[in-house]
């Protein structure tokens, strides 16, 4: 059996190694088309200057980039000459830091270095003005021309087709399948298509009327004249000033980020060999040749012997774009993907396409995940320019976005009178604290990256919310209207979904492998009729993928919204409000009701991410102004607040509930994630987890980890934080982590490593706050 016919578009290095993995995975029937060249193409891959850098915040880039290594190590495309990043200032040494622990969570061993260690690994370095460095000794170079070549050979051998100067001018589909390209001579049917066109993927995009959100860039690159170089030197980044080194022979390449960015009209580009190299334009690289100068006074000596500016693909959130498109089944995408992760994203791609499923969690990578919002044009375009500009930069995890303000809830006036701060969250602007909110009178210290935008505001909100009353903007939580029978989403949920109409379940998405894609919340409102809250748009995706006809999948999250109103006086407050039955006995925990709340036609469900007594109330979004006002209004006396995503997330900490692609992906089972719960009786595995999403105390310090940091015993990395916050009401910090079960014992002593310190924490038993659910319960 050969497998479906495939057709690939573009023999660059993403092309050539996905080829190669397919053919690998016996589907041999593979035809890569290449409107250049082969395999000097003029993409990307022909003027890459190929050097890998594997750390990554993420965990899945990481892994992409260690496959890549591994793979072209094997092939002999790779040269593990180890990359050195220095630091210039005291902030980006920190960072350093903070890099060398995400290698030690990701399972890419690396060293920090001081100024002296830094000059023997490269001795060109000025050591005056170098305070360390971080030192990866498996990074180094690949040719990414070698590496296309070397795989496309091993993928001919196994079957597949290469076929050069062959532009696809058309993509074939009928209703809603893909069923060939056709060229300017030929048509090639196929059942699936996989777009690997690197920056022209939005140009192939249009041909299959699929949005491709990513913009080509240019960035200088040079070689300079005879710099004293040796091929064994470490490839080198001066994030400080946005450069990078490599050598060639005796002299040196540079790469800057320094310039100005440079988006490109794919229109302009030149019709010769190397349409994606562009003309230097020396003026804007006048900064970046002072700045390396001054880290390589070697350089002084030299001249630049070559230089272009060459094209390649940013994204929004720098993720590549993998994944077949919605609406056109069999459109794959594997784009935006530097040559760092170009085996391991091929790798991930086929194995989704053979398997299906991708044997690593790519809910950051997929191309499915942005709202409709996010695809605007001008949106791509000014978040891509700022991923250019940011590209080195020191990134804080709740650093705001270039774009702001795109989605606001109806209660945006209302909480900007309140004074809030406010965080973005897939284009929502959501708020983080309210100042009109007072700080608590005693302050505890904090770290300082941990400190940013943070307020200690959220301690008041935390415990009023478990004192008294709170409201929370639900508005941003993505929510599905299904319409169809209860059968539709009873086979794609972990548990039992046909219940009476008024109940609310918690319930998974598990994938074919069990692997849990998403946790969400089903409330029938009618026989066949569903109220569904997900984790985003890839929700959204599964579901529509798996409707049959007949059902009716919609997200309804613009055009609605919603708050939660929370806490022991939440009853209180909403009762003299409302023509629903609030008591105990009428309305309880896990159920779902419909009426009025003041003259605003409401939803309410009676659930609490936060751990407390109180109701989600949903409305339309013309009604919002009033649903708030209307609560706002009866809460003087019950000291009703309005409070943000930080007491939130702290709370729900306290509460142990897990936040789906922070704690928890498609990698992990229910049962490992702790929400074996959730899960059917009988489809319940007989041997306990091998590893656990586990809950840490934490000696308070000041110090707050952020998620991702390693956590260490008997001095090895052994596991990873996910989530931390400072529990207020239950009185320390707290992280959740993944470790192997061994240790996951309560009462186990681990070190969580964060910047250059060791945080002690202990394992503790969960959750924290309220085991028993009393308060959510009475
Ligand atoms: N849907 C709604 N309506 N509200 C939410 O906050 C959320 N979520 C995600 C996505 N869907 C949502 C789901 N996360 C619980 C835990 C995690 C959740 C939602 C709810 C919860 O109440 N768990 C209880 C009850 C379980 C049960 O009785 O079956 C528990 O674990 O004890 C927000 O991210």
């Amino acid at each position: 059996m050969p497998g479906p016919k495939v057709v690939i578009i573009g023999a660059g290095v993403v092309g050539c190694a996905l080829a190669d993995e397919l053919t690998g995975r016996g589907w041999t029937d593979v035809t890569v088309l290449e409107q250049g060249p082969l395999f000097v193409t003029g993409g990307s891959s022909s003027h890459a200057p190929g050097l890998v850098f594997q750390t990554n915040p993420s965990r899945t880039m990481a892994r992409m980039a260690r496959y890549t290594v591994e793979k072209y190590t094997e092939l002999a495309c790779f040269s593990a000459v180890g990359s050195l990043e220095v630091a210039t200032t005291s902030a980006r040494l920190a960072e350093l830091h903070r890099r060398f622990g995400f290698g030690q969570s990701w399972g890419i061993p690396s060293s920090v270095l001081d100024a002296d260690e830094c000059v023997s690994l490269f001795p060109l370095l000025d050591k005056s003005i170098v305070l360390g460095g971080l030192h990866v000794a498996s990074d180094g170079l690949v040719s990414a021309v070698k590496a296309a070549e070397v795989q496309a050979g091993r993928a001919i051998t196994n079957g597949a087709q290469f076929i050069g100067n062959m532009r696809v001018t058309e993509i074939l589909s009928d209703r809603g399948r893909v069923t060939g390209v056709r060229t300017p001579d030929e048509t090639y049917p196929a059942d699936i298509v996989v777009s690997c066109a690197g920056f022209w993927g939005p140009e192939i995009g249009k041909l299959a009327g699929v949005p491709i959100p990513l913009l080509p860039m240019a960035h200088q690159y040079v070689r300079t004249t005879s710099a004293g170089a040796t091929d064994d030197l470490p490839i080198l980044r001066h994030q400080d000033r946005d450069l990078y080194f490599r050598a060639h022979g005796d002299c040196l390449g540079i790469g800057s980020y320094l310039h100005e960015p440079m988006p490109v009209d794919l229109a302009e580009l030149p019709g010769d060999a190397h349409p994606s190299m562009l003309p230097f334009t020396p003026d804007a690289f006048k900064q970046s040749w002072s700045a390396a100068t001054e880290l390589l006074p070697a350089l002084r000596g030299t001249a630049l012997d070559d230089a272009f500016n060459g094209v390649f693909s940013f994204t929004v959130d720098g993720f590549p774009l993998l994944g077949e498109a919605r609406d056109l089944r069999g459109f794959w995408v594997a784009e935006a993907i530097w040559v760092t992760h170009s085996a391991g994203a091929a790798k991930a791609v086929a194995e989704w396409l053979v398997d299906g499923r991708p044997g690593i969690d790519l809910h950051e990578c997929d191309l499915n995940r942005f709202d409709p919002a996010q695809l605007a044009p001008g949106y791509v375009r000014k978040r891509a320019i700022r991923s250019f500009v940011e590209v080195y930069d020191i990134i804080h995890p709740l650093d705001p976005p270039a774009v702001r303000n795109l989605r606001v809830s109806p209660f945006h006036s209302r909480q900007v009178a309140l004074g809030a701060t406010f965080g973005e969250a897939m284009g929502w602007e959501r708020p983080l604290w309210y100042a009109t909110n007072p700080p608590p009178e005693e302050l505890r210290p904090r770290d300082e990256w941990s400190a940013r935008h943070w307020s200690p505001i959220a301690e008041t909100e935390a415990r009023l919310t478990r004192r008294r009353v709170a409201l929370y903007d639900m508005t941003p939580l993505t929510r599905l209207e299904v319409i169809g029978p209860v059968s539709f989403l009873n086979g794609l949920t972990s548990g039992d979904v046909d219940r009476p109409v008024g109940t609310v379940v918690y319930t998974l998405l598990l994938d074919e492998a069990g692997g849990v894609r998403s946790d969400i919340t089903v409330a029938r409102l009618a026989e066949d009729r569903f109220q569904v809250g997900v984790n985003g748009p890839l929700d959204l995706d599964w579901l529509l993928r798996h409707a049959p006809a007949g059902v009716s999948v919609r997200d309804v999250t613009g055009g609605t919204c919603g708050v939660g109103v929370w806490g022991p006086r939440a009853r209180e407050l909403v009762a003299p409000l409302t023509d629903v039955d609030v008591s105990a006995e009428a309305f309880k925990y896990f159920q779902v009701r419909q009426g009025y709340l003041g003259m605003v036609p409401v939803t309410m469900l009676r659930l609490s991410y936060v751990g407390e007594l109180g109701w989600e109330i949903y409305t339309e979004a013309e009604y919002g102004p009033r649903l708030w006002d209307t609560l706002w209004e009866a809460g003087p006396e019950l000291g009703l607040i309005a409070a943000g995503r930080l007491a939130f997330n702290s709370l729900r900490l306290e509460k142990g509930y897990r936040a789906w692609g922070v704690d928890m992906t498609a990698e992990d089972d229910p049962f490992q994630a702790g929400v074996g719960f959730a899960v059917r009786p009988e489809a319940r595995p007989a041997a306990p987890p091998d590893r656990r999403l586990t809950c840490l105390t934490m000696v308070d310090t000041g110090d707050m980890p952020m998620g991702r940091e390693p956590v260490y015993a008997g001095g090895f990395a052994v596991g990873h934080v996910t989530s931390a916050a400072y529990g207020y009401t239950v009185g320390g910090p707290i992280a959740y982590a993944w470790l192997p079960a061994a240790l996951s014992v309560p009462g186990t002593q681990v070190e969580i490593g964060y910047f250059d310190r060791r945080l002690l924490a202990t394992v503790a038993t969960e959750p924290l706050f309220d085991p028993k659910h009393e308060r959510l319960r009475r």
